[in-house]
């Protein structure tokens, strides 16, 4: 340590850190289930528990959820599993021929 200039970046430098640290927003996403009229509410709640590990009880509230009001969060995760729990909600209703639409939006 030399001068003064070198004092100031230093701490300038480490208050940065923790202001970024203080402030980072935690990247999660909600999936994030959309009511339909013809996909069937078994099939909902059955997607709820294997796909979102929902307990039945839970499944069925978060079912009955999008149902009366059209839209429910089936689960908060990092941004690549929130992707893959929607592709593999989409595959297994497009197999059985439901129109079921899930999407992702921040947490
Ligand atoms: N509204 C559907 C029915 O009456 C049930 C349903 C619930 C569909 C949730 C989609 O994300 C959904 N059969």
């Amino acid at each position: 340590m030399t001068n003064g200039a070198d004092d100031q970046d230093q701490a300038g430098g480490a208050l940065k850190e923790r202001i970024q640290e203080k402030t980072k927003e935690p990247a999660l996403y909600g999936v994030v289930l959309l009511n339909d009229d013809y996909t069937p509410m078994q099939f909902v709640v059955d997607v709820l528990e294997s796909v979102f590990q929902k307990s039945p009880a839970e499944a069925y509230r978060v079912m009955m959820q999008v149902h009366l009001s059209g839209r429910g969060v089936a689960g908060i995760y990092p941004w690549e599993v929130a992707e893959t729990k929607v592709d593999t909600l989409m595959a297994r209703a497009r197999a059985a021929g439901h129109p079921l639409q899930a999407t992702i939006e921040d947490a």
